[in-house]
């Protein structure tokens, strides 16, 4: 039997995604591609989800990038399939009404710097390497990392990573905002769970509401961002949760939220 390309847990409302193809180094095929978006929209239906964890099977990659192997044999029409496929996938992962954490263990080149890209927290461990190495095969990046890699590290700095092609350490991954913390290799997916934990135990309509709001604002002007932000504060008056969140800390007790 053929090994499922993506791998998906749930347990305490926290869904843990794994691309399983280690010995690809987790390179995202189009049977990969389409078995997360499968993935995705599962996990977008489901109600009681609190956060994603997402990450890459073995011990060395998160993902070493879209697969070159199937690409190398592409013409136009079918790269252009290709290009989209991916977009749509990120896209819907990017989109998911709950936050996706990404716990980089490893590799993290090409697509797979960009799949890290529409999480929207990603943490590291030591060893992890990312890059845009694209320009290698002679090629650009294809599944968002021209428009989403500036907006994380500035146009500056994501210009410099397109057009050399440089592998990023961690530590500096952390330093130019590319990941937002590093831990030793045995820490990382723990580590990545607890914040999981963390964010699961908050009142669950605020957070889809305020990554939602957030994600919105960050291709918004700025007043369009804050007149979102007002009508999303105003509705959360009529919420059960912000009810019982007010009412349990004036009376000084623990808030029993209801994802309502
Ligand atoms: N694709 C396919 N197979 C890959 C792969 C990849 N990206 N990366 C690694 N592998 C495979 C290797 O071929 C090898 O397979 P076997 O030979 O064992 O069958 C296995 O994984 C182990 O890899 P290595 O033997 O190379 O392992 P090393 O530890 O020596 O090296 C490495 C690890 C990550 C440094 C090296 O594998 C490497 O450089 N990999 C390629 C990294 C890379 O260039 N990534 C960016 C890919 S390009 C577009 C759509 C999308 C994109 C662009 C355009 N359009 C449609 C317009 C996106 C492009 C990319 O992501």
């Amino acid at each position: 039997m053929q090994e499922q390309a993506v791998l998906v847990e749930i347990q305490g409302g926290i869904g843990r995604v794994t691309i399983n193809r280690p010995k690809a180094l987790n390179a995202l095929n189009t049977a990969t591609l389409r078995a997360l978006r499968g993935a995705i929209d599962d996990l977008a239906a489901n109600e009681e989800l609190r956060c994603v964890v997402l990450t890459g099977a073995g011990d060395k990659s998160f993902v070493a990038g879209a697969d070159i192997a199937e690409m190398a044999s592409m013409r136009p029409q079918a790269a252009r399939r290709f290009a989209a496929l991916g977009h749509e996938t990120f896209d819907a992962l990017e989109a998911l009404p709950v936050p996706v954490i990404a716990a980089v263990n490893g590799y993290c080149l090409g697509g797979g710097c960009e799949l890290a890209l529409a999480c929207d927290m990603v943490f590291a461990h030591e060893k992890a390497r990312f890059g845009q190495p694209e320009v290698d095969l002679g090629l650009i990046p294809g599944f968002g990392g021209t428009q989403r890699l500036a907006r994380r590290v500035g146009a500056m700095r994501a210009t410099e990573l397109v057009l050399t092609g440089r592998h990023v350490l961690a530590a500096e991954a952390k330093a130019i905002g590319l990941c937002l913390d590093v831990f030793a290799v045995d820490d990382l997916l723990p580590r990545a769970l607890d914040v999981a934990t963390t964010i699961a135990a908050k009142g669950p309509v605020a957070v889809r509401l305020a990554k939602r709001v957030m994600r919105a604002g960050l291709d918004a002007p700025l007043v369009s961002g804050n007149a979102l932000e007002r009508e999303a504060f105003a509705a959360l008056f009529d919420a059960e949760d912000a009810r019982e969140g007010m009412a349990a800390f004036v009376e000084k007790r623990k808030p029993a939220f209801r994802n309502a």
